[in-house]
């Protein structure tokens, strides 16, 4: 028999185990059919030469075609990105505007954004970003849209004036996702800490890129995330808190686990590999110091934390277990553009609070946990695997298809170089596909990347061979709930 796609003479990966001998894995129809021992062929085969297989990245936190970076990523170019960089799925956000209250009209609304252009390279799904709940609308329009899209988790803010929901909507949504089966994630900064140093900031007119990092300080979030985690624990459903940025915010994350609480966490590159210092313009990192704004390019919230100590916090709670998935935030906002990170230089006046939050990065997340994480020895390829792909599946409801390599499952791989088959090479932004003009990991050193990407059995990324050589061939996925938390305890019959 003949396969569609054969993959062979690589060490295949997953969450739990590293196959103890060099496998041959046949693909049909864009999934995987066969895993053996046994010799097999066919019509395309793909010699991994002892370099790491591993399912394709799953990143569940990516921003795309969004209306507050009017200069950033579509769906084609961060897609593309995506697949450049060995992520074969990702979770961008559906965002309810104020005032709208038919939450299908707003996920159609995103089906058009990721359908332009001629669409995704990656599969993709949508978490809905609620903005403005009403008791109408998170009983009827809500479990409409659960039902009909499949969608299965929720972004709710406690910062920013657009997005930022008060305790008790907090509590109304935790209570509608536990009937709805949906996880909760959370944006954790305090937004009254931060509103009173930006005012004093703001008068002594101290408004220069850098202060961004001051005026949201680790209390901010560790507050917050204490504050969320206590909500979630009234209600006992599961969340995650995204893109946590700081040790003593993630020990309250750590506690709630050991009281057996389903509190779960996310952090991102930047909170591991960049400090605030980057958001100064005469940094050691920039090239050009006259460009007293560039800092700009690092503002993203949570901010980046000030010292290497910092980052090693995170890097403790990412090696000890409290840390359940690792994504890009992908935010990306050009430099150089008057809706992008420049909209913050007004009259040559630099004004921190105008400057488009976040930073692109989808492309860069698997290669630097890879080559910092894996390739350096401070965290196991099964540990790699469980961060990058698997728990993100599991999280959000896509461990059928998505997040690990079996039979029966979708045939998605990040095929890595054997050590040292690359030389290490320094970053430049130009080798990236996004549409954004800069990466905040720009001269950082590379010992390897993704050789292939494959999706559903389609070598979409041949790094050595044409690069992204696969179309867009991207497909919307309906998702199920949540398979990483246990069952449930009895909900309070107050809250019935
Ligand atoms: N912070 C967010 O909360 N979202 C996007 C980018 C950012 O920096
Ligand atoms: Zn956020
Ligand atoms: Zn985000």
């Amino acid at each position: 028999m003949s396969y569609d796609l054969v993959i062979y003479n690589g060490l295949v990966v997953t969450a739990a185990d590293i196959l103890p001998k060099s496998v041959y894995i046949g693909v049909n129809n864009g999934i995987i059919e066969t895993i053996t021992t046994a010799k097999i062929t066919g019509k395309k085969e793909i010699d991994a030469e002892g370099g790491y297989i591993m399912p394709g990245g799953v990143d569940s936190h990516v921003h795309i075609d969004q209306d507050n970076a009017p200069a950033g990523d579509n769906f084609e170019s961060g897609s593309k990105s995506a697949i450049a960089g060995g992520t074969t799925t990702m979770i961008p956000f559906a965002i309810q505007p104020k005032k709208e209250y038919d939450l299908i009209k707003v996920v159609e609304e995103y089906h058009g954004r990721a359908n332009k252009n001629g669409g995704s390279y990656c599969d993709y799904g949508f978490h809905l970003i609620i903005s403005e709940p009403t008791q109408e609308m998170l009983e009827i329009s809500f479990p409409e849209v659960v039902e009909k899209e499949s969608i299965t988790s929720v972004k709710v803010y406690t910062t920013y004036p657009r997005y930022k929901l008060s305790d008790e909507q907090l509590l109304q949504i935790l209570l509608t996702n536990r009937k709805n089966n949906v996880t909760t994630m959370v944006h954790a900064e305090n937004s009254d800490i931060i509103d009173f140093i930006n005012k004093r900031l703001s008068e002594k007119k101290l408004t220069q890129p850098f202060y961004h990092t001051v005026s949201r300080p680790q209390i901010a979030e560790d507050e917050a995330s204490y504050r969320a985690i206590s909500l979630a624990k009234m209600i006992d459903v599961p969340m995650l808190l995204v893109h946590m940025s700081c040790e003593s915010a993630l020990d309250h994350v750590k506690k709630a686990q050991t009281d057996l609480f389903p509190i779960f966490a996310e952090t991102c590159p930047q909170y591991l590999f960049l400090t605030g210092d980057n958001l100064k313009h005469d940094c050691c990192n920039h090239g050009n110091h006259d460009d007293k704004f560039q800092g700009a390019k690092y503002i993203c919230s949570p901010p980046l934390r000030s010292t290497q100590k910092d980052l090693e916090g995170v890097w403790k709670h990412l090696i000890n277990g409290t840390i359940t998935v690792f994504s890009s935030d992908h935010a990306p906002s050009k430099y150089d553009h008057p809706l992008g990170k420049k909209k913050g230089l007004i009259n040559g006046i630099p004004h921190f609070k105008d400057v488009p939050n976040g930073l692109p990065g989808i492309e860069t997340r698997l290669p630097l946990l890879f080559c910092y994480g894996v390739e350096t020895g401070r965290i196991t390829p099964q540990k790699f695997v469980e961060l990058t792909s698997t728990n993100p599946a599991k999280l959000y409801g896509l461990s059928e298809s998505k997040g690990s390599i079996g039979v029966g499952m979708d045939a998605d791989f990040t095929i890595w170089y054997p050590k040292n088959k690359i030389n290490k090479f320094e970053l430049k932004n130009e080798m990236l596909h996004h549409s954004i003009d800069y990466t905040p990991f720009e001269g950082m050193e590379f010992t390897n990347w993704p050789r292939y990407t494959i999706l559903r059995g389609n070598v979409c990324f041949d790094r050595d061979n044409g690069g992204v050589i696969g179309g867009q061939i991207g497909s919307y996925l309906k998702r199920k709930a949540s398979t990483l938390a246990g069952p449930m305890k009895p909900l309070n019959p107050i809250f019935e």
